[in-house]
């Protein structure tokens, strides 16, 4: 008698096989016996040659999974036939060492195991790596990911957060891939390292309004630093700032504190401390770097398994710009 409910219970809960359920931490333990550490070697290098790498990948990756789920479509070159995600409008700014990074790897683990490891995987991983090499936490990236078959700009717009976006709209965007508020807010704790571009944050600073030239958000002599910063970005479109203008290479909680002080420089960063939904978790993060961590770390690693296309519905690119 008791038996039935508990074969029941077994069948019920292997029915909706969950993706992530393919995915395990050693994947390429027999297949590409050296992949970790040939991700460990690219990633480490390229950081040092070229600085900007970590906080480029974190960006690419995080537009990757939030469109199409975590499946290296934002990889993707455009054709005369498909205008791909990486050519939508939003995406001008995604940084040519995000996509380098995951080439060079690729190229490195296409001679030692070829045709085993996917693009998904190869740009999980270097984030992850690049991550804790700026200070950040360790986390864990379950592997077996396989490279998305769709790719296009027009699946874009909508599906990422904007800084010009209500916090509303910020948080569905979220929400209806299962992220909750507390997760959004440690996610975006990643703006404590990188660059912004001034066109991003220009509304806010010149002619904000009739009584004010800039957001009263901004701290005023940041505010005025930041005018004489993007002053000819009309003519210099390439003009950036630090998210985070304290500790700009450190992945730390800074990011938080800075908000408070109107250090923060995207409207939706300060929409994060002012709206009382996300402002406690602002809070909490400026408070204790331990708890950020480790909400970053699980946000991170759930993040990585978002939309994960696994058997036919994907496939392991030979070139991660081009679909086979
Ligand atoms: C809450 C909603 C978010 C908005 C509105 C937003 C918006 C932006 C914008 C406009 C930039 C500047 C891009 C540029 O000018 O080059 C930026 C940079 C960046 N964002 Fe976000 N973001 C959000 C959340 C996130 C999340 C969740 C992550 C990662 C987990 C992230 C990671 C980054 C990184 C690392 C940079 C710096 C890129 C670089 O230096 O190349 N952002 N973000
Ligand atoms: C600010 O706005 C006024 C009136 O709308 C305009 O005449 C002026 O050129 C603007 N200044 C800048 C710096 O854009
Ligand atoms: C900081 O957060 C960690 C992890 O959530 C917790 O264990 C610790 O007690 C917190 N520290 C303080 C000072 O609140
Ligand atoms: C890096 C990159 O591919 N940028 C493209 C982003 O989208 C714009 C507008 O569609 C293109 O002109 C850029 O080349």
């Amino acid at each position: 008698m008791a038996l039935l409910p508990l074969l029941l219970l077994f069948l019920l809960s292997t029915l909706p096989l969950s993706q992530s359920q393919w995915l395990s931490l050693n994947y390429y333990k027999k297949t590409c016996p050296r992949f970790e550490q040939i991700m460990q070697e690219t990633t480490t290098n390229k950081q040092i040659t070229s600085p900007t790498t970590a906080a480029a990948a974190i960006r690419l990756f995080f537009h990757d999974c939030l469109v199409e789920g975590c499946d290296a479509s934002v990889l993707i070159s455009s054709t005369p036939f498909n205008k791909a995600e990486r050519d939508a409008d939003i995406n001008l700014s995604l940084p040519g060492d995000g996509f380098d990074v995951v080439v060079r790897a690729k190229s490195a683990l296409e001679l030692d195991c070829p045709g085993v490891v996917s693009c998904a995987d190869i740009l999980a991983v270097a984030t992850r790596n690049l991550v804790s090499m700026m200070g950040g936490p360790f986390y864990n990236v379950p592997l077996g990911r396989r490279d998305g078959l769709v790719s296009r700009a027009s699946r874009v717009e909508g599906n990422l957060p904007r800084p010009t976006m209500a916090m509303t709209q910020i948080i569905k965007i979220f929400e209806s891939r299962g992220f909750s508020v507390q997760e959004m807010v440690a996610l975006t704790g990643a703006h404590t390292i990188g660059l912004s571009h001034c066109k991003e944050f220009s509304a806010n600073l010149y002619n904000y309004s009739k009584t004010s030239e800039s957001d009263p958000a901004y701290y005023p002599k940041f505010a005025e630093g930041l005018r004489n910063a993007c002053a000819d970005y009309h003519n210099n479109p390439t003009l950036s700032v630090f998210n985070d203008i304290i500790t700009p290479r450190n992945f730390d909680n800074m990011y938080y504190q800075n908000l408070p002080r109107g250090l923060g420089l995207l409207s939706s960063d300060h929409a994060l401390y002012s709206d009382p939904r996300t402002n406690p978790f602002v809070d909490l993060y400026a408070k204790n770097q331990t708890a950020f961590f480790q909400a970053f770390s699980q946000a991170m690693e759930k993040l990585s398994l978002y939309g994960v296309k696994t058997g036919r519905t994907g496939q392991i690119r030979r070139r991660c710009d081009a679909f086979n």
